[in-house]
C-alpha cells in the first residue's frame, strides 16, 4: 500500500518585511540585469562557448536560495546557472569573469557559462549534461545526513541541499533514482523543478 507522504502546505501569503523584500528584489534585479548584459556580450561575440540565460526565472532562484542560508547550505545548478550562482553569493564580478574565460573567474576561467563552481559559496556546480547535478546534490545531502548522525553538534550538521533542474530533465532516470534514495534515506534535499 502506498503511504501518503505529502505535507500540508499553508496557503496564506508569506509575510515579508520591508528589509527582506528589498533584499529579495535586489537579488532578482541583479539576476535580470546580469543576464541582459550576458545576452549583449554573447551576441557581440565577446563570450565563448554556449551561454544559456535565465531571464524571467529570477524569482525561483531568489525565492529558494535566499530562503536558505547562502554560503552554508548547498546549491546545485543546471546548465542555466549564472543566476543560481549570484543568489548563492558568488560575486557578480567572478561569474562574469568566468564567462569571459578569465583566470579571476569562479572556475579559474576553465569552466565557462555551464561550469560555474564555488566551494566557498557551496555552489556544487553548473552542469552541461542535464540531470547530471541531481546525483551530485544527493551526495551532498547524504554527507549532511551522515554528519548529523555521527556528530549532531557539528555546526554544519543541519545543512540542506537544493537541487535545481528543468521540467524536461525530470524525464531523466537519474532524477527517479535520486528521488528514491532521498526518500529511502530521508535526506535533507529540496528538488526544485523549474518550468
Ligand atoms: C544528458 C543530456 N541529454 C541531452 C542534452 C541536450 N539538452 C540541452 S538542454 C535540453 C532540454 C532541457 O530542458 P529543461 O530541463 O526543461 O530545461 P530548460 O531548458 O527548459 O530550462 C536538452 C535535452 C543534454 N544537455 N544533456
Ligand atoms: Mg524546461
Amino acid at each position: 500500500m502506498v503511504q501518503e507522504r505529502l505535507p500540508a502546505f499553508p496557503t496564506t501569503p508569506a509575510k515579508v518585511d520591508r528589509a527582506t523584500g528589498l533584499r529579495l528584489y535586489e537579488d532578482m534585479v541583479l539576476g535580470r540585469t546580469f543576464e541582459d548584459k550576458c545576452a549583449e556580450m554573447y551576441y557581440r561575440g565577446k563570450m565563448f562557448g554556449f551561454v544559456h540565460l535565465y531571464n524571467g526565472q529570477e524569482a525561483v532562484s531568489t525565492g529558494v536560495i535566499q530562503a536558505m542560508r547562502p554560503g552554508e547550505d548547498y546549491v546545485c545548478s543546471t546548465y542555466r546557472d549564472h543566476v543560481h550562482a549570484l543568489s548563492a553569493g558568488v560575486p557578480a564580478r567572478e561569474v562574469m569573469a568566468e564567462l569571459f574565460g578569465k583566470e579571476t573567474g569562479c572556475s579559474k576561467g576553465r569552466g565557462g557559462s555551464m561550469h560555474l563552481f564555488s566551494a566557498e559559496h557551496k555552489l556544487l556546480g553548473g552542469f552541461a549534461f542535464i540531470g547530471e547535478g541531481i546525483p551530485i546534490a544527493l551526495g551532498a545531502a547524504f554527507q549532511a545526513k551522515y554528519r548529523r548522525e555521527v556528530s549532531p553538534d557539528h555546526p554544519n550538521a543541519d545543512q540542506v541541499t537544493a537541487a535545481f533542474f528543468g521540467d524536461g530533465t525530470s524525464n531523466n532516470g537519474q532524477f527517479f533514482e535520486c528521488l528514491n534514495m532521498a526518500a529511502l534515506w530521508k535526506l535533507p534535499i529540496i528538488f526544485v523543478v523549474e518550468n
